[in-house]
């Protein structure tokens, strides 16, 4: 189902978009080595296993672009990904990895944090919630530094495959019900499947609006 808030045209040029070849082009582990602010970037955060690499694969329709596992804590830099050399697709290292010790997961949770409150050039930082279980309270941590910080973010819901679209509903209204009063949450939450591709071509078509990249 398409979301009519994009027209066929729009889903066009992002679906265009997003078949060139996107290309890994850093893993940083610390703020001095991340890459100029020149072109413009959304990011992915969110608790470790919640299907963040996985969904970056599903935009650029390249299953081994960004390390996706069942093992939590696979993603230790920030990985940026250059999409038609216009646009930075950044993978975040999950947060609540419990199998970690506490000094690298602050470690990485630092680094994360510090990249969302200094990047210029972040359109958009997409907070990934798994479907099954919706806001928990290790989420509220993030969502508080992004509305502190007054950096854009936007919940994106990720395994919707794994319930039934009623869940599903209930799941993305009782969800946009509890972010209302975040003030620099977008209301919009949007539902996604890495699996079926439910959302994805919605979501290309959002990201190419709010990295305003014109075709
Ligand atoms: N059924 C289903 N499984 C998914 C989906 N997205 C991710 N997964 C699975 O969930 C697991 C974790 O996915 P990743 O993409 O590695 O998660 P991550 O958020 O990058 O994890 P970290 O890098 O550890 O923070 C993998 O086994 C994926 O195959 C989805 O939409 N549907
Ligand atoms: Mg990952």
């Amino acid at each position: 189902m398409s979301d009519p808030e994009f027209s066929p045209e729009t889903i066009e040029q992002a679906r265009i978009l997003f078949a060139r070849p996107a290309v890994f082009v850093m893993g940083a582990t610390s703020i001095p080595q991340l890459p100029p602010t020149d072109l413009p970037e959304v990011t992915f955060a969110g608790r470790s296993n919640v299907g963040k690499s996985s969904l970056i694969n599903a935009l650029v329709g390249h299953k081994g672009l960004a390390r996706a596992s069942n093992e939590p804590g696979r993603t230790r830099e920030v990985n940026f990904f250059l999409v038609n050399e216009a646009m930075h697709l950044v993978d975040l290292p999950g947060y609540g990895w419990a199998k970690a010790s506490k000094v690298t997961t602050r470690k990485f949770q630092n680094l994360g944090r510090d990249y969302l409150r200094g990047r210029p050039n972040l359109k958009r930082a997409y907070l990934l919630i798994d479907a099954r279980h919706g806001l928990k309270e290790v989420d509220a941590e993030p969502m508080d530094a992004l509305d502190k910080a007054a950096v854009s973010y936007q919940i994106v819901l990720t395994k919707a495959d794994k319930i039934k679209p009623a869940e599903l509903a209930r799941v993305v209204e009782a969800t946009a019900a509890a972010i209302r009063k975040r003030p620099a949450a977008h209301p919009v939450v949007r539902a996604t499947s890495s699996e079926t591709g439910l959302g994805i071509a919605d979501l290309r078509a959002e990201i190419m609006q709010v990295c305003e990249i014109t075709p």
